[in-house]
């Protein structure tokens, strides 16, 4: 690929020169519908699995229960069903992934939940990130409907335009301390603030079974509470990533001096190793120590089947 000032090498709809390649695109009505509202707003809602398919979710359901062993999610349990395999691979997302990006996405974890995940307000760049940026984007299916009070998800418009603020402009070494005293001592006092700030409208995704909500790699975004104690909430959120990235874990990178903690993301569709390419050319990430330990402890847990991160 060949990468013009006409396009950049950022997603074509986050693009600063957006309205004339969409003109350009030739979309039809509804696609120019829907990239519009996500060049806007950072997400778009629409119909995913119709009426031979919406079984899915009660299978995915009862399947996955015993995997949740009293946690409330369950990380890439497409590692050992299906069925959420399956759904992280439909070829309606990736459709209209390749549409909204302009290039091929390929899924590479999925995260199911049973109940609200109440999680505070974040965006998903924090955990993964592409270079160039913004080549990442989360898919939140509804198992079942979501209304206020089983804690849905919630977004705010258009943050999804705000910058993506690093571990060293937040004020944290991410290469030194570790994620779990940064993102609770540092990260989340700092995007409350910053939500404050920017008085942008919150929205609730009170999806129906079988819809999805795509959004965009920055879009901040976290659960409500459960008002209603007791209530389930099944959903099943894919990440993706898209082809030609080098990706990492910004929560652990100190990015601008060169710490970076590069991942090798599985490619969910082939099941393998999705290789990083700079440019397009390959891209050799570099075997420091740091990486071989986040590469051992993921095959650690992907032989043991455990649900955490
Ligand atoms: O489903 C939710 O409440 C939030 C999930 C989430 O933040 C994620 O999967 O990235
Ligand atoms: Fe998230």
């Amino acid at each position: 690929m060949n990468y013009q000032a006409e396009t950049l090498n950022i997603p074509w709809v986050e693009s600063p020169f957006f309205e004339e390649i969409l003109d350009r695109r030739n979309p039809t009505p509804a696609e120019r519908e829907m990239a519009l509202s996500y060049n806007k707003n950072g997400y778009v809602i629409f119909d995913l699995l119709g009426a031979e398919e919406i079984s899915i979710c009660d299978s995915i359901i009862e399947q996955i229960g015993p995997l949740y062993a009293g946690d409330r999610r369950v990380m890439d349990a497409w590692r050992r069903n299906d069925l959420v395999m399956r759904l992280a691979c439909q070829p309606k997302v990736l459709s209209v992934l390749k549409f909204l990006y302009g290039r091929d996405a390929f899924p590479f974890q999925t995260l199911n939940f049973n109940i609200g995940t109440e999680q505070k307000t974040h965006s998903d760049t924090i955990h993964f990130n592409s270079i160039p940026a913004r080549f990442m984007c989360g898919v939140w299916v509804a198992l079942e409907d979501v209304g206020t009070d089983n804690g849905p998800l919630h977004y705010y418009q258009g943050s999804h335009k705000l910058p993506i603020y690093t571990a060293a402009e937040i004020g944290f070494s991410g290469a030194s301390i570790s994620p779990d005293v940064s993102y609770k001592k540092y990260y989340e006092p700092f995007v409350e603030k910053l939500m404050v700030a920017h008085s942008l409208p919150k929205r609730l995704g009170l999806l129906k079974k079988g819809q999805a909500l795509i959004w965009a790699a920055n879009l901040f975004h976290g659960g409500e509470p459960i008002l209603r104690p007791g209530a389930t909430r099944h959903s099943q959120v894919t990440h993706y990533y898209f082809k030609d990235t080098v990706n990492y874990t910004p929560l652990s990178s100190d990015s601008e001096i060169g710490r970076i903690l590069y991942r090798a993301p599985a490619n969910i569709l082939n099941n393998a190793i999705e290789p990083a390419r700079y440019l397009d050319r390959p891209f050799r990430l570099p075997l420091n120590r740091r990486f071989r330990a986040f590469i051992r402890e993921r095959l650690k847990w992907t032989k043991a089947g455990s649900k955490t991160a």
